[in-house]
């Protein structure tokens, strides 16, 4: 096996970390930017700790997935995959990421050296051919066991049957020494939940592997075999050694980097890279990577933020509002790494205004401006220490050891509490010190040897925090560190500034530069402007159907269900534009609908009856009594309609109207009490696929919580519910538009 090598020729410390490749079926969004901000975060410390980094990305470009999105759009696998890939790259470089090389699966560099990992698991006895008939997700590229419409495990799409002969990987070869492996790498898979997801996976037994796939052709062909193609995730994770280039005569990068000490990667994808990743390494005699580290997931509009799902919010409109800094700061400090987090307009602007204008911007500011107008802008002698600057010092320091342990843990949301709590401490510093104030009994000699110590104290704070803030803040920290009069701070991580990251670097008769803004406050309509930026999105690419793009654009970027920032909805409430319905006109299929406050339950309930039945015999009663009001298409998009399956039904003691459902939303499950009892059996309920209201507010009845609103035709003479469904079988949590 290869040996693991800490450190390059240079005797320096080497570091290898990846980002997934991002399948280029639709646009980027904040939930591939997250992933890859997070790599350049680390990247950027470890840089500036002297460690010879290499920080790759890039895009997934093969597989039947992508080719039938180039076909939805009248394009060429390749035009179309040259494209979004491009979409990408733009992105990252809008963003500042500094990612040292983004490989494509297109690349030749990439088939050849796919093309020599899989002769050589062939040559070692692990590559055989056999036939395979069974079930396949095309949306997660995922081989699933069970019959014929068996749903896929992750996303709920109905898989195909597939009946191919293969090439099959002997996977079930490795499962002791996979456990094993586990076993003595404690650090292999992190978090927690995601170890002990993947080791009672391996525990439950392993297949082989079907590794290659003869119906479609956009793949790498199996050299010598040429009707076949390689499986698109054998492929894919193979990027992670061809861009070393591994198997070719240009390998140095490989034999410096690999193994990589990260692969960060959503969660949703560790079975591949903790089980079949490590699998093929073995059998090709490569060491498996030092770790795989899973983030959680970007929740929007209460699901996953993902193109299928159509709750995307883009980078470039938080980027083009507030800066690609405040989204870095935010997304890093808000969300725990490894959890799943919300993402919210509201909440973005508030750690905006909140930590970083009236927190660290308004810190520095108010410390560079003083020390240019008492000191003409040069840093003083501080003279002798009071226990105010021993406290301050004596933290600063203790934040310097915190901080590292916390962000190389990938804590770090931790860290930079951790930092804040410096910011805060230095700012109470400068307030009880108060060195624009002199009090009477003050001599005039006094209080200038006071402000020099002050301000001189307080700068060097500012110094340290800037210095180890500045893998997440990278634009702030650069316009800092030069007022501070440190020069550029590129330089300094050229120069390994972390390393000797001290209290007491801020030399006296340092000159600063002029001061300059560093994060303007958020206005009151930041929210209103990014909400509007991604609503013209939306519509801009419904417009655009019909163009080449339109089936990749529709999924990429379709009508995002933003969140109506909350002044707006104060101002208009629903009941202005449709009255809400009173409690007996409308059947309580669910219980909020009908008597529900919220704005949002409103147009829900009304339209129930005649969108949802289309062989209804009569028109529904609410149908000739509802408003003639017309909606525009926004006041609709605001109603999330998504395909469930019951799970659960059963009935309420002493409420014999109600019914207890849970259901399943592919993306999560929930409980919804549906006023349906006197009309279905609850037994007859379970496994069928209805549809409902998602994002209506909760609400309590008799003790029980009630999440979203079933959809259903209401018959007269009395209002009989007949649920919606669909003839096609139709994936969980699909959106009705
Ligand atoms: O899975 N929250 O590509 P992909 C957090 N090509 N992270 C998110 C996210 C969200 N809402 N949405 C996407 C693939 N991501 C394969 C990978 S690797 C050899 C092949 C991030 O385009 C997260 O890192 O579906 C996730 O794993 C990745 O994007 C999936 O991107």
């Amino acid at each position: 096996m290869a040996q693991a090598q800490d450190k390059n020729s240079q005797g320096t410390e080497r570091f290898y970390l990846t980002t997934p490749i991002y399948y280029v079926n639709a646009r980027p969004h904040l939930g591939h930017a997250y992933s890859t901000i997070v790599c350049d975060a680390i990247a950027r410390r470890k840089r500036a700790l002297g460690i010879d980094t290499w920080f790759l990305t890039g895009t997934d470009e093969h597989g039947q997935k992508i080719e039938r999105s180039a076909k939805l759009a009248g394009r060429t696998p390749h035009e179309f995959a040259t494209a979004i890939s491009g979409e990408f790259r733009a992105l990252w470089d809008q963003l500042g990421l500094t990612y040292d090389d983004f490989i494509r699966t297109t690349e030749d560099r990439h088939k050849r050296s796919v093309q020599h990992l899989f002769a050589t698991l062939r040559d070692r006895g692990y590559i055989y051919k056999g036939s395979y008939t069974g079930q396949y997700c095309v949306f997660d590229e995922l081989y699933v066991d069970g019959p014929p419409g068996t749903p896929c495990p992750d996303c709920g799409r109905i898989t195909e049957t597939v009946s191919e002969e293969n090439y099959f990987f002997k996977l079930s070869a490795f499962e002791h020494r996979l456990l094993e492996f586990y076993e003595a790498n404690p650090a292999f898979m992190q978090p927690e939940s995601t170890r002990r997801e993947v080791i009672s996976f391996v525990r439950g037994g392993l297949k082989d592997l079907s590794v290659s796939r003869t119906s479609f052709s956009w793949g790498i062909p199996v050299p010598g075999d040429e009707k076949h193609v390689i499986y698109v995730w054998l492929d894919a994770l193979a990027n992670y050694i061809t861009a070393l280039g591994y198997g070719t005569e240009n390998d140095e990068k490989f034999k410096k980097y690999w193994p990589a000490d990260i692969h960060l990667i959503g969660k949703e994808i560790s079975r591949f890279h903790c089980v079949y990743w490590p699998a093929f390494l073995m059998a090709a005699g490569i060491e498996p990577p030092r770790s795989v580290r899973a983030n959680g997931w970007l929740l929007f509009d209460q699901g996953k933020m993902s193109k299928s799902r159509g709750n995307i919010v883009r980078a470039e409109t938080v980027h083009a509002v507030l800066g690609s800094d405040a989204l870095r700061y935010f997304l890093l400090r808000e969300i725990p790494f490894g959890q799943d987090g919300n993402f919210s307009f509201d909440a973005l602007v508030q750690r905006y205004n909140g930590d970083l204008a009236n927190g660290y911007g308004n810190l520095v500011s108010r410390v560079v401006n003083m020390v240019h107008k008492y000191f003409g802008g040069v840093v003083q002698e501080p003279g002798g220490e009071s226990a105010a600057e021993t406290a301050l010092r004596q933290s600063a320091q203790r934040t310097l050891s915190e901080f590292a342990t916390q962000f190389d843990d990938l804590n770090f949301s931790d860290a930079l509490k951790t930092l804040w709590a410096l910011v805060a401490e230095t700012d109470g510093y400068l307030t009880a010190n108060a060195p624009w104030k002199k009090p009477a009994d003050r001599s005039d000699a006094d209080h200038v040897a006071l402000q020099a110590r002050v301000l001189a104290t307080a700068a060097e704070a500012i110094r340290i925090i800037t210095a180890l803030v500045y893998p997440v803040l990278p634009d702030a920290a650069a316009k800092v560190w030069r007022q501070l009069g440190q020069g550029e701070i590129a330089d300094a991580a050229k120069a390994s500034f972390l390393t000797q990251l001290a209290w007491g670097g801020l030399k006296p008769g340092t000159r600063f530069a002029d001061p300059a803004p560093l994060f303007p406050r958020a206005e009151k309509d930041a929210v209103e402007r990014m909400v509007a930026m991604e609503e013209e999105n939306s519509k801009s690419v419904i417009e655009a159907a019909g163009g080449p793009f339109a089936a990749q654009a529709q999924l990429a970027a379709a009508p995002a269900p933003i969140q109506e920032p909350k002044k707006k909805a104060e101002k208009k409430p629903m009941e202005e534009t449709k009255p809400t319905p009173a409690p007996e006109a409308a059947p309580a299929y669910s219980v909020p609908a009908a008597t529900s406050a919220t704005p949002a339950a409103a147009p829900a309930a009304a339209t129930t009856a005649p969108q949802a039945a289309p062989s209804s015999p009569a028109p529904a009663p609410e149908a000739q009594t509802a408003s003639p009001q017309v909606i525009t298409i926004d006041d609709f998009a605001k109603v999330e309609l998504r395909v469930a399956q019951v799970l659960v039904a059963e009935r309420i003691p002493k409420a014999d109207k109600l019914l207890r459902l849970e259901v399943d939303l592919g993306y999560e499950k929930r409980q919804i009490l549906a006023g349906i009892a006197q009309y279905y059996e609850p037994e007859k309920l379970i496994g069928r696929k209805i549809v409902i209201v998602a994002n209506l507010a909760p609400r309590k009845m008799r003790g029980l919580e009630s999440n979203g609103m079933l959809l259903a035709a209401s018959l007269p003479p009395d209002g009989a519910p007949v649920l919606a469904g669909f003839l096609e079988d139709v994936p969980l949590g699909a959106r009705l538009k």
